[in-house]
């Protein structure tokens, strides 16, 4: 799986996206993550890559040609019939479920279109996104975080990236409920005790367990996700 993000920080990404997890996965070629500078692709001497709207208004655009090159140049090494999704990061999107994390995962190449300023020139948008995402109803100061977020969610799903894949079969979210509690050691902590199950050596009886306190927890803190 290959990701394309085009910002104006690539520093900002290549930093978030270069520890733990999805650097190791980076490293070991599972995935692959180039960022484009959309500041490199401006004629302006100056290197600009805002404008004030049309219309008035406050604030700053992203115009259209930095970003129409930048994409350009991204996609100059398509390959024949590689499946290609290009993405604009914005709280205008369908917000990102587990269920879009899994679809997005089948595709080749992820191209993510990061914004900044008051937007993007509408017409760039119009001509390079196939779809718009958010990574939730609250308004951020660019899309790289949500890039990065889009990037990792997805990545996880990629295989050879988790170590056990099992880690997503039956995991939160993507059954319906919350994790079930777990606990490590100590078995005592000043007083507050594991659960006795849990130390019993009956997986059956621990499945059980976990199956219901998973239950309780999702009433309790998500009753939205049953
Ligand atoms: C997006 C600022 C575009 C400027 C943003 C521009 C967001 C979200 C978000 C801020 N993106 N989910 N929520 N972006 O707030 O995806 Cl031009």
């Amino acid at each position: 799986m290959r990701f394309d993000i085009m910002t104006l920080f690539p520093e900002l990404v290549d930093g978030i996206l270069s520890a733990s997890i999805i650097g190791r996965a980076r490293k070991a070629g599972f995935i692959s993550v180039n960022t484009y500078n959309i500041r490199d692709f401006s004629e302006d001497k100056n290197r600009r890559v805002d404008d004030t709207p049309y219309g008035g208004g406050k604030g700053m655009l992203m115009a259209a040609p930095p970003v129409l090159r930048c994409f350009d140049h991204v996609v100059a090494d398509a390959e024949e019939n590689e499946k290609r999704r290009v993405i604009y990061l914005s709280p205008r999107g369908k917000v990102l479920t587990q269920k879009k994390a899994v679809e997005l995962a089948r595709f080749d190449r992820l191209v993510l279109l990061c914004g900044h300023y008051e937007g993007i020139d509408e017409r760039a948008i119009d001509r390079i996104a196939d779809e718009e995402i958010s990574i939730g109803d609250y308004v951020l100061t660019g899309g790289e975080l949500p890039a990065c977020i889009l990037v990792d969610c997805v990545s996880r799903m990629v295989d050879g990236v988790l170590a056990d894949p099992e880690c997503f079969e039956n995991e939160s979210i993507a059954s319906g409920m919350l994790e079930y509690p777990q606990y490590t050691r100590p078995l005592d902590l000043d007083g507050d005790r594991v659960p006795e199950v849990l130390t019993s050596g009956d997986h059956e009886k621990i499945a059980e367990w976990r199956y219901r306190a998973a239950l309780e927890l999702t009433k309790k803190k998500r009753p939205d996700l049953l």
